[in-house]
């Protein structure tokens, strides 16, 4: 995979090109990524990236040259063309991203160039002419799209193959299954009067496994409903999650 970033802040993007799991697939050969700054694409001396908006209004507006020198340097520096490279705009007019659509973007072609926008927004032209897909983070406001492509970053990469080491990535994957995760503990067995679990201790890894399912089942019930009506429960799930519920109505009695 190979994925341009066309931002105005290259260095916000320190925080995954230089810490952790990014940083390791990144090393590791597992992604390339580039930076681009439309900056280095202005004529005027001033390098101006943004201009007033028609119509009039407060704020400013990203404008399209810069723009379209960056995503042509892009295609350049990735050694591709523009029909191969899926362009994903960052934009809180985008659809909301979600595991599914984490998932649905590597298999859709394996360069990538994000666009991330500062002001208030980037000239609709450029959209039109360039953009295949506008993607949100949320509902809420933000500064610009660099977070965002961050945040959608580390989720693309955290799925590549390889990226995680061996056990994280099978441990991954009972709960890559639209359920919450269950409680962890680590030492000591008691802190200030609470003890872990007993069943974490007992060494049988069949009753562990079962717990634990039922915790994320039950916490997912409790906590996220919305999660549990997308998905059809196997019937041990589902007598995993009846017990749970029976137990927790026994003690708010
Ligand atoms: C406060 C200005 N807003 C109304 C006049 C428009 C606006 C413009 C630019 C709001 C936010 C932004 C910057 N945000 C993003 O570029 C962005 C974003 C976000 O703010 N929230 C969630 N997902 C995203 S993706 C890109």
């Amino acid at each position: 995979m190979q994925v341009a970033v066309i931002t105005l802040f290259p260095e916000m993007f320190r925080a995954i090109s230089e810490s952790g799991i990014t940083r390791r697939a990144i090393e590791q050969g597992l992604i390339k990524l580039i930076y681009i700054n439309p900056r280095e694409f202005t004529s005027d001396k001033h390098q101006t990236v943004d201009d007033r908006p028609y119509g009039g209004g407060p704020g400013m507006v990203m404008r399209v040259e810069p723009l379209q020198g960056a995503l042509n340097a892009a295609c350049e520096r990735l050694s591709t063309c523009r029909e191969n490279v899926r362009v994903i705009y960052l934009s809180p007019q985008g659809q909301v991203l979600t595991r599914t659509k984490v998932e649905s973007i590597p298999q859709q072609g394996s360069n990538i160039v994000l666009i991330a926008g500062r002001y208030e927004g980037i000239d609709e032209r450029f959209i039109d002419a360039n953009v295949d897909e506008e993607v949100s983070i949320g509902d809420y406001v933000l500064s610009g799209g660099e977070l965002p492509a961050m945040v959608l970053l580390d989720a693309l990469i955290r799925k590549l193959p390889g990226a995680l080491g061996d056990k994280q990535s099978a441990e991954q994957d009972s709960f890559e299954q639209g359920l919450l995760d269950c409680p962890h503990y680590t030492r000591p067995e008691e802190m200030n009067g609470l003890r872990v679990p007993d069943v974490l201790l007992s060494g049988d890894h069949k009753r562990i496994e079962n717990w634990r399912l039922q915790q994320a089942l039950g916490r997912t019930w409790e906590r996220r409903p919305d999660l549990l009506s997308s998905k059809q429960l196997a019937a041990d799930e589902q007598a995993l999650l009846n017990a749970y519920i029976a137990g927790r109505e026994a003690h708010t009695d």
